[in-house]
């Protein structure tokens, strides 16, 4: 005997109805563009800034942000705010704690805007300040990259970072973006109702056979 169709479907619905919304996890990138240019000194008029860009954390130095050529788009320099010669200091930021479990992605541009060396820029994804390494990519040169860090665990917080990977170039990174996308957590009771109901249906018509 066949379960009722549409007793089925009227189970299956309530499911639906009854799953948990989703919600976004907590993760904020600041200023990714760069173009938020606020507390930085003018080292040369409408094309150098000095100092760290805001939401950011790195090497303070001169020559940190710069246009290409006096334009409007502001870009980070990679030779001045990172630094891989007397320790491992990266230009990072800090995103948050995931609040669920999460695919996390990260999407940059490397600019060769300022050096005629060619650009070499290194980034990655951490988790938990630099304790481990979920995603990285090294010696980029100039182009659109996208890491990807999978089913990273909820309550994991998150860091981002660039550096130049090779001495005398200097690498311009710009236009990073964050995507995070939850990873479905089966529902146990959902599992078993969905499980369960052509069972149930199915004793229910046999009963009243
Ligand atoms: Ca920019």
């Amino acid at each position: 005997m066949k379960p009722n169709r549409s007793a089925l479907s009227i189970t299956l619905a309530l499911g639906c109805l009854l799953a948990p919304a989703t919600s976004t996890a907590a993760l904020v990138l600041i200023n990714g563009n760069f173009q938020d240019t606020t507390g930085l000194g003018v080292t040369s008029p409408n094309t150098w800034l000095n100092g760290i860009p805001t939401g950011w954390s790195g090497v303070t130095n001169s020559y940190t942000v710069g246009t290409n050529n006096g334009g409007t788009n502001w870009i980070a320099n990679l030779d001045q705010v990172s630094s891989t010669s007397g320790g491992f200091r990266p230009l990072y930021q800090d995103l948050g704690t995931l609040d669920e479990t999460s695919t996390i992605s990260m999407t940059f541009t490397v600019l060769q805007p300022w050096n005629a060396n060619l650009a070499r820029a290194g980034a990655a994804i951490w988790s938990n300040a630099f304790t481990t390494t979920l995603d990285t990519l090294s010696d980029l040169t100039p182009g659109t990259y996208t890491l990807t860090a999978e089913n990273v665990a909820a309550g994991t917080a998150i860091r981002i970072g660039f550096w130049r990977s090779r001495l005398n170039n200097a690498p311009g990174i710009d236009d990073v973006s964050i995507t995070v996308t939850p990873v479905p957590e089966p529902q146990l009771p959902l599992l078993v109702t969905f499980l369960t109901a052509p069972m149930l249906l199915l004793r229910k018509r046999r009963r009243f056979a």
